[in-house]
């Protein structure tokens, strides 16, 4: 039986019938939206339905009660937002640069071959963690050492085993980067830091405090999201071997495949607004100021927009997914990560690795009255010789 690989939709219910699910948070409850027009519609009205308000509240769990700097330019509107943004799209698209794309092939290809040498290990600490940690160096342009203290820092820079808000881990990434910050200052190198700190931006410089808000973003954004995707992975293909054969046949579908994995996992499961005036989604009334949220991962099951929604088919062509976000706040770190995703199958594929899972234990999310797996605590497996 697979059920490792099985990443149930947990939101069909209400979706087929309100449209619409409630979760508590810290005082601070959830109307969540769960289709996938809803959901495009809502991301798109940043007038009505706001990311910049108040910093860390549009996080589910809410980050107000761990941090009052603003990651940037996910939590900006427009027109601010775009100035920002434009900024930054250009380091962001490195990823596509051959040299770049070279040296992640150096690595996974590297990594992999590493792993398979072991008896058994755990796919989390032993490899999607110090990959994405790695990989993080590439994307900063920073020593790869740099990789050996993001990976002391767990899965997540904010949560921990023992909760999901943790102020001291926080408080250990943001003293971090102010020490990375004021070193860039006295002795730029070309990395991320010395750029933006060197950056032009609306006709002034950025502030230590801007930049520090988008280093937090690109340190937390992407890390349990690429961590869960990765270690996902391994699970879907230990127990679908036959399709990463299929992958080795057919090259030319790994950009779709990796699109695919990338709307069944849904490693980012929703992603908050504050309400500005009083109004409506999908005919519920919402109150100003109150928090509605747009659920990626319902989204991306929307039997009305997938055919088969909830079948991985790897050369699925028409994939609207919303992963990735919709509308001006879309992934900055998409690109990388597609990046990387792609290199990561092709590299599996091509060595045709046999997983086996040995022990798993799943990861949950609670949501209201239901729960969402959104990858594992733990995934132990071997590599057939
Ligand atoms: C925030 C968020 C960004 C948040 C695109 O997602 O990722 C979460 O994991 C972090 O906790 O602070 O960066």
């Amino acid at each position: 039986m697979k059920e490792y690989s099985n990443f149930k939709d947990s939101f069909a219910a209400h979706r087929n019938s309100t449209g619409v699910s409630y979760m508590e948070d810290q005082n601070d409850p959830v109307k969540m939206v769960l289709g996938h027009k809803d959901v495009r519609k809502c991301a798109f009205d940043w007038k009505k339905f706001q990311s910049g308000a108040v910093p860390g509240r549009i996080v589910v769990p809410s980050e107000v009660n761990i941090r009052d700097i603003r990651q940037i330019p996910f939590e900006v509107d427009p027109p601010e937002h775009t100035a920002y943004r434009s900024l930054l799209e250009s380091w962001f698209k490195r990823p596509l640069a051959a040299d770049y794309e070279q040296r992640l092939e150096v690595l996974v290809e590297t990594m992999l071959s590493d792993i398979a040498t072991k008896t058994s290990f755990n796919v989390i600490s032993d490899f999607s963690l110090p990959l994405q940690s790695k990989a993080l160096t590439f994307l900063l342009n920073t020593p790869i050492e740099e990789a050996n203290t993001w990976i002391s820092w767990g899965t997540h820079v904010f949560r921990s085993d023992e909760t999901s808000l943790d102020s001291s881990k926080a408080t250990v990434l943001f003293d971090y980067l102010d020490q990375k910050i004021d070193q860039a200052e006295l002795n730029p190198k070309d990395d991320l830091y010395a750029v933006l700190l060197n950056a032009e931006f609306e006709g002034r410089k950025l502030t230590k405090e801007e930049v520090k808000g988008i280093m937090i973003l690109t340190f937390a954004g992407g890390r349990d999201t690429i961590i869960n995707t990765v270690t996902n992975t391994f699970a879907y293909f230990a127990e679908n071997p036959k399709k990463l054969t299929f992958l080795a046949e057919n090259p030319t579908t790994i950009p779709l495949a990796v699109e695919e994995l990338i709307r069944y996992f849904s490693p980012l499961t929703q992603m908050g607004r504050v309400v500005t005036a009083d109004t409506e989604v999908c005919s519920h009334a919402v109150k100003k100021d109150t928090r509605i949220s747009l659920c990626w991962a319902s989204a991306n099951r929307d039997e009305k927009v997938f055919e088969n929604p909830n079948t991985v088919q790897l050369d699925r062509k028409n994939n609207p997914h919303v992963a990735f976000g919709f509308s001006h706040h879309k992934c900055l770190g998409a690109t990388h990560t597609r990046q990387l995703m792609k290199i990561l199958l092709k590299n599996m594929a091509a060595k045709r690795i046999k997983i086996n899972i040995l022990d798993a234990k799943e990861k949950m999310e609670a949501l209201g009255d239901t729960q969402r797996k959104v990858g594992f605590e733990s995934l132990v497996v071997s590599i057939s010789k």
